[in-house]
């Protein structure tokens, strides 16, 4: 088993995340994903438009840009292609050339990424795991799986998908552990302006912490 560089393989796959002191956010009775962004008009996407899209299945392992793998999981939903190529391409203003693609979730995490990188043809609108419906400390009703790129790339609890023409500004570029804008495992983009060798040791410090905060507001352990 070939990991990228400077990840290692842990028991299981842990919830984690920057929202994580909360329990995971509740959800709506009749769950959709508004999608907005150079559209001829707004639309939505409902978990049974979405179950009508054709479907994929992926094994793949799981990075978090702290350094942790969790390995061989078994994810299903629909392919971005293709929900791209069916639901978006045929409703863009005439013109628009996107660029990248925002993502949000019910808790308000988001994050950005390429068209380019949304479009490889691992990344899905995951709705499953291992067999199971998502459950609420994995991401509960759909969320983004990219394993080509960073944890943090992987939204759950999507409650918003946005497209742009031109990068729109990352949140965190200021802050101290500003995350890279393709966040590529292989490539070990990890920080935007650090080389992510060097920012090893620090990131693997946050493991810990982190892990004892996001299973407190685990839906197991919390509740
Ligand atoms: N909505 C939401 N998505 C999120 C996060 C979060 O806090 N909220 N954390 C991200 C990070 S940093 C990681 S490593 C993965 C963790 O996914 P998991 O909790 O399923 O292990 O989710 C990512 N997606
Ligand atoms: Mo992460």
């Amino acid at each position: 088993m070939t990991l990228p560089p400077g990840q290692r393989a842990v028991e299981g796959f842990p919830r984690f995340g920057t929202h994580l002191h909360h329990p995971p956010p509740a959800i709506p009775a009749d769950p959709a994903i508004a999608i907005s962004g150079h559209l001829t008009e707004p639309l939505t996407l409902s978990l049974p438009d979405l179950a009508r899209l054709p479907r994929r299945e992926i094994r793949a392992d799981f990075h978090c840009v702290a350094g942790w793998s969790a390995t061989n999981l078994r994810w299903e939903g629909v392919p971005f292609a293709t929900f791209y190529r069916t639901r978006i391409e045929p409703a863009l203003e005439p013109g628009a050339a996107i660029s990248h693609v925002s993502f949000e979730g019910l808790d308000g995490f988001g994050s950005i990424v390429t068209l380019e990188d949304a479009l490889a043809d691992d990344v899905l609108l995951a709705d499953r795991l291992d067999g199971r419906p998502l459950d609420s400390d994995h991401g509960a009703p759909v969320r983004l799986v990219s394993p080509g790129q960073y944890g943090f790339i992987n939204t759950k609890h999507l409650c918003r998908i946005e497209f742009h023409t031109v990068a729109p500004p990352s949140p965190d570029r200021f802050s101290l552990i500003a995350s890279h804008a393709r966040a590529r495992v292989w490539a070990e983009e990890r920080h935007r302006y650090l080389p992510g060798r060097a920012v090893r040791p620090l990131y693997r410090s946050l493991i810990g912490p982190i892990r004892a905060l996001s299973a407190r507001g685990s839906r197991v352990r919390g509740r």
